[in-house]
C-alpha cells in the first residue's frame, strides 16, 4: 500500500530519526561496488560523519582523510591498514588512523556502519594506532550496576582516542536510569529490538535498522519494549576539551 506521505523519520534541530523506509543510497568518492546510506554529517548538525555502507562481493570504501570506524552488520571485509591484514565477520570491527592509508573490501555482499571524525590531537598523547577486534572479546558491564543494561565498550579506555563507540543491550523492560543530557552528541544505530527513544521533549517508537542522531544537551532515555532484548550501536565523541585544540 502506498504509504501516503508518512514515515517515522524526523528532523529537528536538536535530533533527528532517520528510518529505513526514507533511507537514499549515494555514492561517496572513491567507492566502488558499494553505496552509502549517509544518517550524520555536518550538514544535519554532527561532527562526524556515519553511514551505513551496502557492499557487493568486492567492492571497496576507498581512502579517508578521517579517522574511520568500521563496524561488520552483514558479510564480511577484509582491512588492509599499513602491514596489518584482518578479515572482519559480523559485529566485528576495525579502527583506522587518520593519515594512515587503508583499504576496506568485502569478501562478500555486506553492509557495515561506518564513523567518520576529524582527530583532535593534545599535546603529549601520541595518536591511536589502527587496530581491529571483535564484539564478543569485549566484557560487558552493567550501566550504573544494572544487569539488564550492559554495555560494551569497542574502543581502548585511552585520552588517545577523541570518540567511543559501544554497544548498549537491552533485556525486554529494561531502560536508562535518567534522562541524560550532555554535551556529547550520539549517532545511533538500532541493531535488535526496539523500544521507546525519548529525544528533546517527544517519544518516538523505535526499532532494528533505524538510525537516531542526537545532538550536543539533547536530553534523552530509551527503554527497551517487546519480548526479545534490544541493542544498539552508538558514537559518542569523548575525552576533549568543550572549547575545542588544547594551545
Ligand atoms: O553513553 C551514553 O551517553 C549513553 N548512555 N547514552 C544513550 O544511551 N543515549
Ligand atoms: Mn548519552
Amino acid at each position: 500500500m502506498h504509504n501516503l506521505g508518512l514515515t517515522r523519520s524526523v528532523r529537528r534541530a536538536t535530533h533527528a530519526l532517520h528510518t529505513p523506509d526514507a533511507f537514499i543510497r549515494t555514492q561517496l568518492p572513491g567507492m566502488s561496488k558499494a553505496a552509502a546510506i549517509v544518517h550524520a554529517s555536518p550538514a544535519l548538525g554532527a561532527a562526524f560523519t556515519q553511514y551505513t555502507a551496502e557492499m557487493d562481493a568486492g567492492g571497496s570504501l576507498g581512502d579517508c582523510p578521517y579517522q574511520r570506524f568500521v563496524f561488520v552488520l552483514e558479510g564480511s571485509v577484509e582491512v588492509l591498514a599499513g602491514p596489518a591484514q584482518a578479515l572482519l565477520g559480523k559485529h566485528e570491527y576495525a579502527y583506522l588512523s587518520e593519515g594512515e592509508n587503508h583499504e576496506v573490501i568485502a569478501r562478500e555482499p555486506s553492509r557495515l556502519a561506518v564513523i567518520e571524525k576529524a582527530y583532535q590531537p593534545i599535546k603529549g598523547v601520541a595518536a591511536p594506532e589502527p587496530f581491529s577486534s571483535s564484539e564478543g572479546k569485549v566484557q560487558a558491564q552493567p550501566l550504573m550496576g544494572d544487569p539488564d543494561l550492559l554495555v560494551r565498550s569497542l574502543l581502548p579506555d585511552s585520552m588517545a582516542f577523541d570518540f567511543v563507540v559501544n554497544t548498549m543491550t537491552y533485556q525486554p523492560g529494561a531502560a536508562l536510569s535518567m534522562v541524560e543530557v550532555h554535551v556529547m552528541e550520539h549517532g545511533l544505530l538500532m541493531l535488535e529490538g526496539g523500544g521507546i527513544y525519548r529525544l528533546d521533549d517527544e517519544w518516538y517508537p523505535v526499532a532494528a535498522g533505524d538510525f537516531i542522531w542526537m545532538g550536543p544537551y539533547c536530553p534523552q532515555w530509551f527503554g527497551a519494549i517487546g519480548k526479545t532484548p534490544a541493542k544498539y550501536l552508538i558514537y559518542k565523541d569523548w575525552n576533549r576539551h568543550p572549547l575545542g585544540q588544547q594551545r
